[in-house]
């Protein structure tokens, strides 16, 4: 079934949410979890799912990404599988960046036309879980689909941020709204399961996972729908009852990590005994780049859930509830509480540290005595030390040149320098 399929991950749109985290990459090359890269969940979930030919649409194209994809991705030349990374490009009859993700995905036509496929799996990159898409796949065939919509049961609390939508028996879509204001509310819930019903999860949530047929996407996007900008907003409510739209209903774990709370949120959850999200599942496996690290040197420290990528150096007191990425480098005495430290690039040489404190310049990494809460460190930093970051929801909403604060989470922008006794 492989060969019947091809997927597209909108790789973000102006970036905003997570700002500063995409002040100078593409949103899918944010690191999480320590060690992977925001694209590898999608890949990832298409590569176990059998689904091997991808492309990537992103707004700008940034070095690490391209480094990423290219370093990680390595198909047999005798297979047709492929990661293929599709920047917003000028041409002369495409003057803008992507308006929307319909919009990317008609500027990406033209690539696709050129393989062959029935379906295109059409995917956000902004989202954690583990999802076997041959299930939807094989649903959406048996059903005589012509598009059919992942979905989820979710919250009153949430069900504005996302599409919501009401179905059939047969699960046949029915009516859908992008993002309704609360009050609009009580006319949108659904008869889910009895265990979701008594989670409260009674609103159907778009996951903004989508498989349309082929000739479908070609005639929606250059003819029937020529000028819509967004799936959500345009296409999606204006098929219904035109085209045989399909729910298919996902009861596993998935959380939508587009903004800086959900994102730290989503990564420090990783640190729980079991998480919902599982990086150890043998079946699931999150790719990513192989680097060749050295594996963590601890010493002296006392660790309670918390993650430890390799290359890191660390003799903190205490480390909690945090994730702690790659070559991260944190001085003695120095204390961490749900944090996401990034970690960094490369490694600094003992010349080369010599040489930074000579200049009274902070090492690479976080130094000594420090205190660093609620806060996310992005790559490449030089903390000083008995440096104090105390991210709470006292906090305004503020940007800084060193460092963002977002609801309550400080953000300290990559290779951002804060030197000795600096507080936030
Ligand atoms: P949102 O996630 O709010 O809602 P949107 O901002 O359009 O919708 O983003 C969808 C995905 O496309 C994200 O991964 C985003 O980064 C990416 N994207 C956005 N604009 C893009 C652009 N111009 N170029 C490339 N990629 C772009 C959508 C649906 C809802 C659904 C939620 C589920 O519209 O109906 O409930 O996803 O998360
Ligand atoms: P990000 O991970 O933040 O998106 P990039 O991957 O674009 O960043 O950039 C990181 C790359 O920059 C790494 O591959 C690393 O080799 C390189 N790099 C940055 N600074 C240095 C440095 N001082 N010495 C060696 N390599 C560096």
């Amino acid at each position: 079934m492989s060969n019947q399929v091809i997927a597209v991950i909108l790789g973000g749109g102006a970036g905003t949410r997570l700002y500063p985290l995409t002040a100078s990459r593409s949103k899918p090359a944010v690191p999480i979890a320590g060690k992977y890269r925001l694209v590898d969940i999608p890949i990832s979930n298409c590569i176990n799912s059998g689904i091997n030919r991808m492309f990537v649409l992103t707004q700008f194209n940034s070095a690490s990404l391209n480094k990423h994809i290219k370093n990680t991705y390595h198909f047999s030349i005798f297979s047709s599988a492929f990661v293929d990374i599709l920047a917003a490009e000028q041409t002369p009859d495409n003057p803008s960046w992507y308006q929307g993700t319909a919009d990317a995905v008609r500027k990406s036509l033209r690539h696709l036309s050129q393989h062959d496929f029935e379906y295109v799996l059409i995917l956000s990159g902004d989202q954690l879980y583990q999802m076997d898409f041959q299930e939807m796949i094989a649903k959406h065939r048996e059903s005589g689909a012509d598009i059919s919509v992942a979905t989820i049961p979710v919250h009153a609390k949430e069900a504005s941020d996302f599409g919501i939508l009401k179905a059939d028996a047969n699960g046949a879509i029915t009516s859908f709204i992008e993002k309704p204001k609360q009050e609009l509310l009580p006319d949108w819930t659904s008869e889910t399961s009895e265990e979701m019903q008594k989670q409260g999860r009674v609103y159907l949530a778009s996951m903004g996972i989508y498989i349309f047929n082929r000739k479908l996407i070609f005639d929606q996007l250059t003819e029937e729908h020529k000028n819509a900008t967004d799936f959500g907003k345009e296409i999606l409510p204006k098929s219904i009852g035109v085209h045989k739209i399909m729910s298919y209903e996902y009861d596993g774990y998935w959380t939508d990590i587009g903004n800086i709370y959900s994102f730290f949120e989503a990564n420090l959850a990783l640190t729980s005994d079991i998480p919902p999200f599982n990086l150890f599942d043998n079946s699931n496996a999150v790719y990513t780049r192989a680097r060749m690290l050295p594996p963590a040197k601890i010493s002296g420290t006392t660790l309670e859930k918390t993650i430890i990528a390799e290359g890191s150096i660390i003799n903190a007191s205490r480390i909690e509830n945090s994730v702690v990425g790659i070559r991260s480098r944190v001085g003695h005495g120095t204390t961490i509480v749900s944090s996401y430290i990034m970690g960094s690039d490369y490694f600094e040489t003992i010349e080369e540290m010599q040489h930074s404190v000579e200049r009274g310049l902070p090492k690479l990494g976080i130094g000594e005595r420090c205190y660093i809460r609620n806060a996310i460190v992005d790559k490449n930093c030089r903390i000083g030390n008995d440096v104090r970051i105390n991210g709470s929801n006292h906090l305004e909403n503020t940007d800084h040149s060193l460092y963002t604060i977002k609801d309550g989470i400080v953000v300290v922008k990559k290779g951002s320098i804060l030197p000795d006794g600096f507080v936030i």
